[in-house]
């Protein structure tokens, strides 16, 4: 009898896998992808009769201004149509005194189509400033440069799985991102003083412009992927604002002022030393 109330199993050790746990796209962030699709495309193509308007020879912004629409509109295509995205996985380890360690595992959604389209485009929209600026060669590669590591260890630590790879590429990503600002902030300020007033006048707020803006996508990063206060959803919305004034509403700002500014003086881009017939 007293035999029975035993137990003859042995208790298993408390090691049961904790549940994954999954973040994913809502119906709110599927609206606004294919939202911001057709903001991108319309831009596009309003790029692009902007650009048939005017003669080739002063086409530079609208031309690096319709490729940065033009990818947007793929990357957000591929977005919303659910390619371009993969699930990072991330593991959470709690160590105890006793007993074994345990880990969480968490798949958050990462949408990589982003970096592949801010590769291209963000090279473009520093490309804009610089010719905006007539900044020298060495400071535009040095910006490209720094711009292209600060997109690729972002997408690195997108997809970290624990926080000293996530927070590590971050940091890399953070430092090379202060180089870009170097190079507009000094190296641009430096190249537009060369130019008239007007000119000086338009870098600076388009560069303020573009600089408050780019600051906030490593902050959306923290909050979103980085700490995951952020529900997927929630920085879906978050990229969307931004994107749409990153790309259409700064290079409309770009076009029409630019050439507001070319009709009343002679000096374009790049023009010194040229004659008006090299200034774009
Ligand atoms: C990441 C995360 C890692 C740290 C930093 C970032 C910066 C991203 C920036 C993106 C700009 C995108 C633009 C898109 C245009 O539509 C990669 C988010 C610093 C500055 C302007």
């Amino acid at each position: 009898e007293a035999f029975k109330t035993k137990s003859s199993v042995a208790p298993l050790p408390t090691v049961v896998p904790n549940e994954p746990t999954y973040e994913t796209i809502g119906s709110a962030g599927g609206s606004t992808l294919w939202v911001v699709f057709v903001l991108m495309l319309l831009s596009t193509l309003g790029f692009t009769v902007l650009a048939w308007r005017v003669p080739v020879q002063k086409r530079l912004f609208h031309v690096i201004t319709t490729f940065i629409t033009l990818f947007a509109t793929i990357s957000y295509f591929a977005m919303a149509t659910g390619d371009g995205n993969s699930f990072a996985e991330i593991v959470i380890k709690s160590s105890h005194k006793y007993t074994p360690d345990t880990y969480e595992y968490v798949y958050r959604q990462v949408f990589w189509a982003r970096y592949v389209d801010w590769s291209l485009t963000t090279p473009l929209l520093l490309l804009d400033l610089a010719f905006l600026a007539g900044m020298d060669g060495a400071s535009i590669i040095v910006a490209l440069v720094a711009d292209l590591v600060m997109v690729l260890t972002g997408l690195f630590a997108a997809f970290g799985s624990t926080d000293g790879q996530k927070w590590g590429y971050y940091a890399m990503a953070c430092i090379a991102y202060l180089v870009i600002v170097w190079q507009l902030v000094i190296g641009g300020r430096r190249a537009v003083s060369a130019k008239d007033n007007k000119t000086g006048r338009l870098f600076a707020a388009i560069g303020g412009f573009t600089l408050v803006l780019w600051t906030l996508y490593p902050i959306v990063w923290g909050i979103g992927d980085g700490s995951r206060k952020w529900g997927v959803d929630a920085e879906i919305i978050a990229y969307a604002v931004l994107d749409v004034l990153a790309k259409p509403v700064f290079g409309f700002w770009l076009i029409f002022a630019h050439a507001a500014n070319r009709s009343e003086t002679v000096d374009g881009w790049w023009s010194h030393g040229l004659n008006n017939e090299g200034a774009i």
